[in-house]
């Protein structure tokens, strides 16, 4: 499963790990922005407070969420979609920082989508215990887009199924700096996360944010 890709004049901390035909694990490839991208995500938590969104269901999510970009992921009984603000404060979504689109575009190309314009960003934040259960992410425009997603701060074990839900489940530990990146024919694959381990991390803390980098519209 472990193959690296060739050396380039500016390779990432380390390997490259394929999950699929369409996935590509980049191991470390955040974690020189890490620091930055922890001070942008400073004023941008303060404009947008994370939130437990509740599902269509009226389950209350452990994960707490916000958005950056012109577009953000919310669920609430209505339904799971993609608006230019928090209904629930009837503020837009702040800008996307610009180092977040630089890196979300540089990982992309690195795992073989170079024409990715992500126009959303979701913010998920893990309290030990905080967990994502089995979905798919199906509420994009286009599925021909892929997505990147940043794991900073605490060790999480992410669950990669299939394309049907009963289908069988690798566990993927992702680090702080990892980045995940799938497209292609593996865009449609179950995954989630299992529930946070307590600790504590140099740069973050009691917690575990993900930054995931969509094409919404
Ligand atoms: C997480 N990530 O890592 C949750 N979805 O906290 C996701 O649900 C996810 O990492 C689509 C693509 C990449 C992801
Ligand atoms: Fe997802």
């Amino acid at each position: 499963m472990t193959g690296d890709l060739f050396a380039t004049a500016d390779p990432p901390a380390s390997g490259s790990e394929a999950l699929g035909p369409g996935a590509f694990l980049l191991h470390g490839f955040a974690a020189g922005d890490a620091p930055a991208l922890w001070a942008a995500l400073q004023p941008l938590l303060a404009q947008a407070p994370l939130r437990h969104m509740i599902t269509p269901s009226g389950h209350r999510m452990s994960v707490a969420m916000t958005n950056c970009g012109a577009l953000g992921w919310i669920s609430d009984r209505a339904g799971y979609r993609y608006e230019p603000g928090d209904p629930q404060n009837g503020r837009p979504w702040p800008p996307m920082p610009a180092l977040f689109r630089r890196l979300a575009q540089a990982a992309a190309a690195r795992a073989g989508f170079p024409d990715f314009q992500p126009d959303a960003c979701l913010i998920n934040r893990y309290a030990p215990e905080a967990r994502l259960s089995l979905h798919q992410d199906r509420d994009e425009r286009d599925l021909s887009a892929p997505i990147v997603s940043v794991s900073l701060g605490l060790p999480v074990i992410f669950l990669w199924g299939g394309l049907k839900r009963q289908e069988p489940r690798q566990r993927i530990r992702l680090e702080h700096g990892d980045v995940v990146v799938w497209g292609g024919p593996d865009r449609l694959r179950y995954h989630g996360v299992l529930p946070l381990q307590a600790g504590h991390h140099a740069l973050l803390g009691e917690q575990r944010l993900n930054l995931t980098f969509r094409q919404a519209r």
